[in-house]
């Protein structure tokens, strides 16, 4: 009798077993793979989090690539107020060789998509795309900004080894990793939203206008800003590149704000509120506290939650990314499989080739880019470079190098230098619930660096005016 229950329960249970691995699976059969590694010191919970987030992307994005990230914890590295900073490597790519790339990509999945053209007029050919700057003028560009892993989205990077993009999230705040309970602590910050938001970004939901901050000559758009539009720009055929106004994110070629249940696509207009901008990097959605756009919202409340929306999506997607809109999310699952996975993590200190990335991408020193530079641009690129090549060591440094000046980086481990770089990532910030609902403006160590804290005060105290 023994023998014969038992056998059938030995059975029954491999049967289950191997059932549950076909029909079990979390993710899509095409499916983004994620190559992580950790700074020595992260723990345990907080790998099985970046993993956790991992997966979840995972879930939806079916692009045949292996992207490589390197994930840290810092303290007083972020500027003050932010609870994580994502990097991506950035190229810098001819506007025909996107077009040609995402066009392609749209049509084999019978899409249509619809990108800005700026056509020769001599020859009728497209060459590249008008875009309305900040003095109100149209400007022709015919090169496009894409992080590392956008490229690889769109087959236009087949770099396998090179680190992808890097994200750190601050070690000092009160973060909770309970992302697949869906419960956390009205005092708490989710760590996995957080997580999921700066690999959005690293995705290639990135903006480069916060780094132009409205000068004459500004960097070439991001795949994602040739989506960015205006009622201004609209009518003159362009996107919109400007700091301020109100800007939307159309697929349609500027003919219609891209709605989902009668919610608008508006994007964040810029940390430089003395141009018009409402305080928030333009690589995010339109700041909304109760009823966020997406993961892509640029601030995270305590308690809350962020997820990946069908806006986040739509945007991944027209930039070149593929993914299944029904992706239905086994969290319990995903979550043991990120405990699995956190187990055998790679921790490493990858910072040599973090500084590398930044150093070959073509945003972290300022006027690197092949638009024309003027005089003084020019003066200060060989500064740059000559700064990035002797002394730019952006991590454990014990220079200051000025930057003491009392807003929460002089501590001698400075994230970036403000002066020769004055651009360093994208942020997401965190607001507590129980102060005040009005946001602190975002401010980029740029900015902190060369106004002073007392522009910061200032422009602080205008939105509490509001
Ligand atoms: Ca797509
Ligand atoms: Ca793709
Ligand atoms: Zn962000």
């Amino acid at each position: 009798m023994t023998t014969k229950s038992f056998k059938p329960h030995k059975w029954s249970f491999r049967l289950a077993f191997a059932l549950a691995g076909i029909i079990a699976s979390s993710t899509p059969a095409k499916a983004v793979t994620f190559n992580l590694s950790y700074a020595p010191g992260t723990t345990q919970s907080q790998i099985t989090g970046v993993e956790l987030a991992a997966g979840i992307w995972s879930s939806y994005l079916t692009d045949d690539v292996t992207l490589n990230f390197h994930f840290a914890m810092t303290d007083g590295v972020l500027p003050t107020g932010k609870l994580g900073g994502a990097t991506p490597g950035v190229s810098n790519i001819t506007y025909n060789s996107f077009r040609t790339a995402a066009q392609q990509e749209a049509s084999l999945a019978g899409e249509t998509l619809y990108l800005p053209n700026y056509i020769d007029p001599n020859n009728g050919s497209i060459v590249g795309y008008n875009r309305l700057i900040q003095d109100g003028t149209i400007q022709h560009n015919s090169n496009v900004m894409l992080t590392y892993a956008n490229a690889k989205a769109l087959g236009l990077n087949t770099n396998q080894l090179n680190l992808d993009g890097y994200i750190q999230l601050d070690n000092s705040a009160n973060w909770q990793y309970d992302y697949h309970t869906g419960q956390i602590g009205d005092n708490n910050y989710d760590f996995v939203s957080v997580v999921l938001h700066e690999i959005g970004h690293n995705l290639g939901f990135i903006s480069t206008l916060d780094i132009s901050n409205g000068q004459q000559n500004p960097i070439d758009a991001s795949s994602l800003d040739l989506f960015r539009y205006s009622q201004e720009s609209a009518a003159a055929d362009a996107i919109d590149s400007a700091i301020g106004g109100s800007k939307y994110f159309s697929v349609d070629q500027a003919h219609t704000v891209f709605t989902v249940d009668n919610q608008e696509a508006l994007f964040s207009t810029g940390t430089n509120t003395s141009l018009g901008g409402d305080g928030e990097q333009t690589s995010h959605w339109k700041l909304n506290v109760n009823n966020p756009l997406g993961i892509m919202n640029p601030n995270l409340e305590t308690g809350q939650i962020g997820e990946i929306s069908a806006f986040d999506l739509k945007a991944l997607d027209v930039i070149g990314w593929d993914f299944v809109d029904s992706a239905i999310l086994d969290l319990n699952l995903l979550r043991s499989e990120a405990e699995t996975r956190a187990t055998t993590a790679v921790i490493a200190d990858r910072l040599t080739e973090v500084q590398q990335m930044m150093n070959e991408s073509d945003i972290y020193n300022t006027n690197t880019t092949t638009t024309t530079t003027t005089t003084s641009s020019t003066t200060s690129l060989s500064v740059s470079l000559i700064d990035s090549s002797l002394n730019m060591n952006l991590y454990g440094s014990t220079n200051n190098n000025g930057n003491g000046n009392g807003n929460g980086n002089g501590n001698g481990n400075g994230w970036c230098n403000p002066v020769w770089d004055p651009w360093c990532g994208w942020w997401q910030e965190g607001d507590a619930k129980e102060a005040t609902s009005v946001p602190e403006p975002s401010a980029t160590m740029g900015l902190l660096g060369l106004l002073g804290i007392g522009a910061f005060w200032k422009r602080r105290n205008q939105k509490q005016n509001h």
